[in-house]
């Protein structure tokens, strides 16, 4: 990026404040940090659950009472639309970014309707707030919109662009095309600056436990620990492409610092399958992934979405970005965040590579795991 983009971006983000949904998770907690460096106040909608489910921004939390605290959380959900809009008019953000979703693929099949809700309507009852709310008091709002190579679904083109037409296969994918075409819609009809960012698969040692990257590298960790012999799988066949997750976030926020709203597919524009990164991840510690890896038919999904590769040419064209970290590397990156949470001795220690990601990993999750 030259110089004076990069000065004129320093100047916009001076004291603005961000809204973010669904800021517990893995993009939100990586989101916060990024946001949090720049300068911004940034505001998170937390659910209310019985046990904690701040794990991954504890450690940029500081208590309201103090005078330096700039990230604040406030009780909502995507279903509640009467909360999204009191929360708009407490907080009076500048930029908004909807993370928040039902987002297991799997899980949609079984819970159709509350992902739907969460994932389709949710955005809807964030958008008409938006819409009322910009209305009403002429502040210009930017909306980034979590979408989903998913939408891609079945393979109509490779690799998959912008302009590539969706064919959805699960009802998560199904809501997130909704999701898309409301954004297009409120941007054409109402002047908002929404941005759609068509994210590929991305993975940390935040992401979570039961998707499949993590799902993997965890069981590497609690199998060299003993705690675990087996690791049950589904298709191993499908392919994905697989980026940093850190990465992608950045993504999210240049797109909503741009002159114009447009939407962005972001992804490496490589494709590994799940046996490669089986392969990878078990012979990065020594180990033969076929000696631990067991079929298990509730792990397949009704359709499958069997092809995943991005075209990322206008994304770093127009935003000037670029993954940081290619594939081997993710994939060792988060085999030694799981192993150095178990305080197991990560390979990457040896040979002084170790990368640091001061996430909270959580390691004693329960069985029910897709
Ligand atoms: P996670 O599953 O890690 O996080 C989802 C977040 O949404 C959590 O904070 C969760 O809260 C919150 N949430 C769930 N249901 C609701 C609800 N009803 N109301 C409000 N918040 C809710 O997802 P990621 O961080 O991986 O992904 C972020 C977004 O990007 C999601 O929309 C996802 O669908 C999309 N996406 C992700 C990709 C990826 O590869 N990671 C790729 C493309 C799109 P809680 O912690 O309480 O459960
Ligand atoms: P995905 O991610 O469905 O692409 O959605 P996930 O990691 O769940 O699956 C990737 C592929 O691996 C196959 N697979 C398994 N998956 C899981 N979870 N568990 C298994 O045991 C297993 N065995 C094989 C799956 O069939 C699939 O083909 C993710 C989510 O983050 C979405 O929210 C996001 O929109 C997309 O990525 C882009």
């Amino acid at each position: 990026m030259v110089c004076e983009t990069k000065d004129k971006l320093e100047k916009m983000t001076e004291s603005k404040t961000a809204l973010i949904t669904g800021i517990t998770g893995q993009d939100g907690s990586y989101l916060s940090e990024l946001l949090l460096e720049k300068g911004y106040e940034v505001h998170g909608i937390i659910r209310r659950t019985s046990t904690f489910n701040t794990d991954r921004i504890d450690h940029i939390y500081v208590d309201p009472h103090q005078e330096e605290a700039r990230l604040f959380l406030h009780y909502g959900d995507l279903t509640d639309g009467t909360t999204l809009r009191r929360l708009l008019e407490a907080v009076k953000p500048i930029e908004i970014y909807n993370l928040g979703a039902q987002s297991h693929v799997r899980v949609s099949f079984d819970s159709p309707e509350y992902t739907v809700d969460t994932v389709a309507m949710g955005t809807l009852r964030l958008l008409e707030a938006i819409r009322d709310y910009q209305h009403r008091t002429g502040i210009q709002v930017r909306f980034y919109q979590a979408g989903s190579s998913e939408m891609f679904g079945k393979v109509q083109e490779i690799p998959q662009k912008e302009t590539t037409p969706f064919y959805p296969r699960s009802p998560y994918a199904c809501a997130k095309v909704y999701a898309h075409w409301q954004t297009v819609n409120y941007r054409e009809s109402y002047d908002l600056f929404a941005c759609n960012g068509i994210l590929f698969n991305h993975e940390s040692p935040r992401r979570g436990e039961t998707f499949v990257t993590r799902k993997i590298t965890r069981a590497i960790s609690r199998i060299l620990a003993g705690q675990q012999k087996f690791l049950y799988m589904g298709n191993l066949d499908a392919k994905r492409d697989w980026g940093y997750a850190k990465d992608y976030i950045e993504a999210m926020w240049l797109m909503l610092q741009q002159d114009q709203p447009e939407d962005y597919v972001v992804a490496t524009g490589e494709t590994h399958s799940v046996r490669e990164f089986l392969e990878l991840a078990f012979s990065y510690v020594n180990l033969n992934w076929e000696d631990y890896v067991r079929f298990d038919e509730r792990y397949l999904r009704p359709a499958e979405v069997e092809l995943l590769i991005g075209d990322p040419a206008k994304t770093k064209e127009k935003l000037g970005w670029q993954p940081s970290v290619n594939f081997e590397e993710l994939v060792q990156l988060m085999v030694d965040a799981d192993l150095e949470a178990l305080g197991l001795t990560p390979p990457a220690t040896k040979n002084g590579k170790l990368i640091q990601d001061n996430a909270y990993i959580r390691q004693n999750v329960g069985s029910m795991s897709y």
